[in-house]
């Protein structure tokens, strides 16, 4: 056989989008591959989508549970979102529509550590998984599943679910083929054993997924492209940020606290994120390395530009020319970039062993460190954790990045308490704005409330925080971590009433 379904078994199971979508059952919990926007199924979702648009408009009610890797593009998380065909998301989104309806009120969503999902899924948390609808880039003559741009949940869906749905794509390029390591070694406790890896480099399991034919219903053929969005250049703003991060680095290599080449990079998605690797691409470290979840443009700039040598991860997320660069010459990449389920990219265990420098984008943090990742005016969800608290947790630094101000100028991002926590002060080493850099480690409390605030806060913000602060240590209840309660979030209540934090 030819083309990229090489096994017959397989290919006498090919059928449309439509014939595929027909066998979902309303209620199924539906476990679906893709990772920001890399690997998700292209084809059923939108035909899934169409039947439940059909079947409510007869009155007939359709909603599925949503399990995926992470967030995935408007043709799949957007077209159920707006047709209302999920009962319950997990474990993370960034689409628009689907932030929409959650903050409506109108979707549920549980927003997990991304490293935690396959076990909570081996121990039936969620209920059983139904069904699997998998991207593959291709099946070999021996009936092993080539993954795609991501691995995310792949195996645990492919494991775990009673029937599978396979797309295979033929828009991925041919060559990420031994570019996956797919570990079958995980297992619940008590029969847990280390994960032998010391180095990002590391290889512990198989190029490919195992899935039994027999319990593949479906495969359907796409050549549809993976859709990331691109990333703005990197402004002003994140560019001092990001100077400011180097600076850090530098200086703790200088202090003998980080080896020249650094320790394995972790970055995380956004706009800043990707100005940092940017910087680290002009800086003068060199010998890089990379154990993080998504391989984003700036990270594949240093790949090409020589300065990291090698990049583990779960999935790409590429802008659209970064993904042409990339798929024009995959082979070139091969020995430089190792994917990974992600209970292996953001396993905690290796992220400890390697001493990852983790960095992440934050909705705001507070005088004393807390960082809130996910949730505006404590209550509307952005995205979600993602894998920033695998990763900072874990890390042997933790950096967390963010402009100073939000929506204009009228939100300050450091404030006198999160309205949300998802790092607590003892995962946080360092807070960064276009402002500053506050190295937090070592310092109690008060001392890190005067260090943000004078390093990190927008000026336009500091004298509120200063004031709020001393008069804090006047009549706070105790005096470890001076708050006034009826004050604390009184930022966040006057920006929902009058549009602006600012008095
Ligand atoms: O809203 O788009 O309506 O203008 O939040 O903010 O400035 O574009 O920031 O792209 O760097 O993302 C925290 C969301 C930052 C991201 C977050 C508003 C702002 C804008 C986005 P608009 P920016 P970035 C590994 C790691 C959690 C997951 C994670 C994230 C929108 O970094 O999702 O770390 N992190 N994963 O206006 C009100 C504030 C605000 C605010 C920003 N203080 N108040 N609105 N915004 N700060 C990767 C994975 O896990 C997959």
């Amino acid at each position: 056989m030819t083309g990229r379904i090489r096994n017959r078994q397989f290919a006498s199971k090919i059928v449309s989008a439509e014939e595929a979508a027909e066998m979902i059952e309303p209620g199924e919990n539906v476990g679906m591959s893709g990772f920001t926007g890399a690997g998700y199924p292209k084809e059923v979702p939108g035909a899934l989508a169409k039947r439940v648009a059909t079947s409510h408009e007869q009155g007939r009610p359709m909603k599925v549970g949503l399990w995926t890797g992470a967030s995935t593009a408007p043709e799949l998380d957007g077209a159920l979102a707006e047709v209302e065909g999920i009962y319950l998301r997990l474990p993370y989104q960034s689409d628009p529509v689907s932030r929409a309806k959650i903050n409506a009120g109108r979707l549920d969503y549980t927003d997990i550590h991304l490293s935690h999902v396959a076990q909570r899924v081996w121990q039936g948390i969620y209920g059983e998984l139904d069904l699997a609808v998998v991207e593959v880039s291709g099946i070999t003559s021996d009936g092993h599943l080539i993954p795609s741009s991501s691995v995310g949940n792949n195996k645990t869906w492919l494991e775990q679910a009673d029937r599978v749905i396979l797309e295979v794509n033929s828009w991925q390029s041919e060559h990420l083929d031994g570019m996956h390591d797919i570990y079958y070694g995980t297992a619940l406790p008590p029969h847990r054993k280390p994960i032998p890896i010391t180095h990002p480099a590391d290889r512990i399991g198989v190029p490919h997924l195992e899935c039994p034919a027999e319990k593949v219903i479906a495969v359907v053929e796409t050549e549809s492209p993976d859709r990331n969005a691109a990333f703005t250049p990197p402004d002003r703003t994140s560019e001092q940020i990001a100077g400011h991060v180097l600076g850090f680095l530098e200086s703790e290599v200088r202090n003998g606290r980080l080896p020249r080449e650094l320790l394995p990079l972790q970055s995380g998605v956004g706009n800043v994120a990707n100005a940092v690797l940017a910087g680290l691409g002009a800086g003068p470290f060199d010998g890089l390395t990379a154990y993080t979840e998504v391989i984003q443009d700036g990270m594949l700039q240093l790949i090409e530009s020589g300065k990291l040598q090698m990049a583990s991860a779960t999935a790409f997320s590429l802008s659209p020319t970064a993904v042409d660069r990339f798929n024009r010459d995959t082979a070139a990449y091969r020995d430089k970039i190792v994917l990974r389920p992600q209970e292996i990219s953001n396993h905690p265990e290796v992220v400890r062993r390697l001493g990852c420098l983790a960095m992440n984008g934050i909705v705001e943090a507070d005088i004393y460190g807390n960082i809130n990742s996910t949730h505006l005016m404590g209550s509307r969800v952005q995205n979600g954790i993602g894998g920033s608290g695998d990763f900072a947790r874990n890390a042997y630094v933790s950096i967390f990045v963010t402009p100073s101000q939000a929506k204009n100028g009228d939100v300050s991002a450091i404030v006198p308490m999160v309205s949300h926590v998802d790092h607590t002060e003892h995962d946080v080493d360092v807070v960064v704005t276009e402002q500053g850099l506050a190295d937090l480690r070592g310092l109690s409390p008060k001392k890190r409330a005067e260090r943000i605030i004078d390093r990190c806060a927008h000026p336009d913000f500091r004298p509120l925080l200063h004031d709020y602060f001393q008069r804090a240590q006047h009549s706070s209840f105790g005096l470890h971590t001076p708050h006034l309660l009826d004050e604390s979030l009184s930022w966040h209540h006057r920006f929902v009433q009058h549009g602006s934090m600012r008095g």
